[in-house]
């Protein structure tokens, strides 16, 4: 009979369903999305989980969120320019840009949650050639003709454009005070 609690414990935690492992508690959640911007913004700055969830209600004209994409654990802090595009890119929608937009993104990406810097819509982002990590950053979003003379490559060593030939570029901006911050697969 000694086996059969050794098997028992396994069976009962296999059948459990993985969203009462993987949830968050929603204070988890705020304190990821704050994390993502300056207090001076994000105590105030409304804050909604990526499936549209309010979470807590603000007061200024931010809007930070605990992940990036669904699950990804990469925070950010936008502005209402920000937000519009980050909409036009779940519903793959055009978007234009009449304005500067700005988003915080302080504690950058966990290891593994980088994106392609061609495309938001990639089939397979860990593995896209064109891959990339940035650690802490802002990014701001510029009518696309003045995104002319900053590379588009992460590795430059300073501001690049990420989804360039898209309708949603923006510029990536590290701010990490030490150490390469950009990973990539090349
Ligand atoms: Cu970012």
């Amino acid at each position: 009979m000694k086996s059969l609690s050794i098997v028992l414990p396994l069976v009962v935690t296999a059948v459990l369903p993985v969203s009462s492992i993987a949830d968050e508690s929603k204070q988890t959640k705020i304190e990821r999305a704050m994390s993502a911007a300056p207090s001076s913004i994000s105590e105030n700055a409304t804050i909604i989980d990526t499936d549209g969830t309010l979470l807590k209600q603000g007061t200024n004209d931010w809007t930070c969120l605990p992940d990036t994409m669904p699950g990804d654990k990469a925070p950010l802090c936008n502005d209402e320019t920000w937000m519009k595009m980050m909409q036009a890119i779940g519903s793959k929608s055009d978007f234009v840009a009449d304005r500067i937009g700005i988003s915080y993104m302080l504690q950058g990406e966990p290891k593994g949650s980088g994106v392609s810097n061609a495309t938001p819509h990639h089939a397979n982002h860990k593995h896209a050639e064109d891959y990339v990590e940035t650690g802490p950053h802002l990014m701001i979003i510029v009518p696309k003709n003045l995104l002319q003379g900053i590379p588009t490559d992460p590795n430059s060593g300073g501001p690049y454009v990420m989804w360039g030939d898209t309708p949603y570029a923006h510029i990536m901006l590290p701010v990490s005070l030490k150490g390469k911050q950009v990973v990539t697969n090349k």
